[in-house]
């Protein structure tokens, strides 16, 4: 059967009748599902008069928008292999990953056009098309993506491509090292629908789903641009930055069915002024994922806006989410359980299964894991297996097989002899009211390491030390509990809202 993503997430609409149906909306403009099989058909034309074709990469470093999910489908049209970076990168970092991508194309818009043309300086030889900026300003060398495609034949078939085949690179950060692709064949965003779209969170036509986190992400890019499609519900893309007080306006303006968010954007959500007025009622449910969704900012959320999250974990290498919660049955504190079609298996360092209760690494499989990353044997044969990952995440599961994350294998503190979790003392602090983000890290102290935390305190708290030290004693026992608090205006977050460890460490010792 064909996978072809363009073919099943945009022109099965069309043989379903649905050709003047809502796919997508960007601020004003509201594109049916016959005008974005058309934009993706002109965008695949003026792809191939470049010169791409059938299984090279295109790398797009476009802000969220009509153009971004044009151009993924008309590359994924013409069978060429799809991988998205952040907006707000330097030359020296679009250097990278030109280099390591090797792209038959770039696609950039006026955010990241000079940082590319920059990095491109360096000697990379991808092809560049650009959205966004008048052409008269464009280099001879520079294609004007927007112009060619309003000269380009509106329908194009889509090139066979077998599930196998490769059709989208997911970049990972990790922990350490420099970003690596994780290499997806086109049927795992397939699986990935079936199975979590639509098995945990029933998508369905009516749909309209509204991100916090840009395309680029694959969360956010799966569940906006491509799950809603696969039923005939409507995407929703705004290219700025998210801001609690946007999100209110947006969902407002739009009344979305489903917020696709993240714990960091949760809380500032709740603790905004105009929380209380915010009118979230069109929301049958929110997701969260990206990182750990911490049980007293779930509950403040619940009290605040009465809209159900699900929470649950995914990964660039097992593609999208694998454990989640389900609607009307959400477990506070817990991701959940495996994704219908997923495993999840708690191992000890030798790789056998821990007896429930006990703590240690996930290990997930599924359909939709990767092949493996992107030029790095060493690395994928240590993280993946036949359809498995090994993940550095730490996880419990208790008698009625739910899931409690436990904070990163490498992130773990040994203090006075025994390993504590930084999110275990992150989780507890977050839940005194004042505490608006709170980041724990090792330290040094007389030859022993000692947890540290750094807390964010919500406008106008004044909450000094001592009492979030009384309010951790009462809680954690002695050896967790943060001896030095410093507090912070924000703590550093990575593109994806992610919190940024390595950069708070580098914070801390500059
Ligand atoms: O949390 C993540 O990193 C993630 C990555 C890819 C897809 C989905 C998620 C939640």
């Amino acid at each position: 059967m064909d996978s072809n993503l363009a073919a099943y997430f945009l022109d099965r609409n069309l043989a379903d009748g649905r050709g003047a149906d809502t796919a997508l909306v960007c601020g004003d403009r509201s594109v049916s599902y016959a005008e974005l099989v058309a934009l993706s058909a002109r965008a695949g034309h003026v792809l191939g008069s470049l010169g791409v074709h059938k299984g090279h990469r295109v790398l797009l470093a476009l802000s969220d928008g009509v153009e971004f999910v044009a151009a993924w489908y008309g590359a994924q049209r013409i069978g060429a292999v799809t991988a998205e970076v952040y907006t707000f990168l330097t030359a020296k970092d679009y250097a990278y990953y030109l280099d390591y991508t090797d792209p038959a194309a770039v696609i950039v818009d006026a955010t990241t056009l000079e940082p590319v043309r920059q990095a491109l300086a360096g000697g990379a030889r991808a092809r560049v098309l650009v959205t966004g900026v008048p052409d008269a300003e464009l280099r001879p060398d520079e294609s004007p993506l927007w112009t060619l495609m309003e000269r380009a034949p509106a329908e194009l078939d889509p090139v066979p491509v077998a599930a196998d085949e490769v059709a989208i690179w997911k970049f990972t950060t990790g922990s350490t090292g420099s970003p690596k692709a994780c290499v997806h064949p086109a049927g795992n965003p397939l699986a990935s629908f079936r199975n979590y779209a639509l098995g945990v969170l029933g998508l369905r036509a009516s749909d309209r789903v509204l991100a916090v986190p840009k395309l680029f992400f694959g969360y956010a890019r799966d569940l906006v641009a491509l799950f809603p499609f696969g039923v005939g519900g409507t995407g929703i893309a705004f290219p700025e930055r998210s801001t609690a007080e946007l999100l209110f306006e947006l969902i407002e303006r739009h009344r979305p069915t489903v917020l696709v968010n993240v714990p960091t954007m949760m809380s500032a959500m709740v603790a905004h002024p105009a929380a209380a007025e915010a009118d979230l009622s069109s929301l049958r449910l929110a997701t969260s994922a990206g990182e750990a969704l911490p049980e007293a900012l779930h509950r403040s959320w619940d009290d605040t806006f009465g809209v159900e999250v699900v929470d649950g974990i995914g990964s660039s290498e097992a593609y999208h989410i694998y454990l989640s919660n389900r609607p009307g049955e959400i477990r506070h504190g817990s991701v959940g359980r495996p994704v219908p079609g997923y495993t999840a298996r708690v191992l000890d360092e030798a790789g056998a299964e821990l007896p429930r209760g006990e703590i240690g690494t996930l290990e997930v499989g599924g359909p939709s894991v990767a092949g493996g990353y992107w030029d790095a044997p060493e690395k994928s044969a240590s993280t993946f297996g036949e359809h498995t990952v090994r993940t550095a995440d730490l996880f419990s599961q208790d008698v009625e097989g739910f899931f409690t994350y436990r904070g990163r294998a490498d992130e773990l503190l040994k203090v006075g002899g025994v390993f504590v979790a930084p999110s275990e003392i992150e989780h507890c602090l977050l839940g005194h009211p004042d505490v608006l983000d709170c980041a724990v890290l090792g330290h040094p102290d007389g030859g022993l390491i000692r947890p540290r935390a750094h807390v964010v305190l919500r406008a106008g708290a004044t909450t000094a030390t001592e009492e979030l030290r009384e309010f951790a004693r009462a809680r954690l026992a002695g050896h967790k509990c943060p001896r030095e608090f410093r507090f912070l205006e924000a703590l550093p977050r990575t593109a994806n809202g992610k919190l940024d460890r390595r950069a708070l460490r580098a914070e801390e010792t500059a």
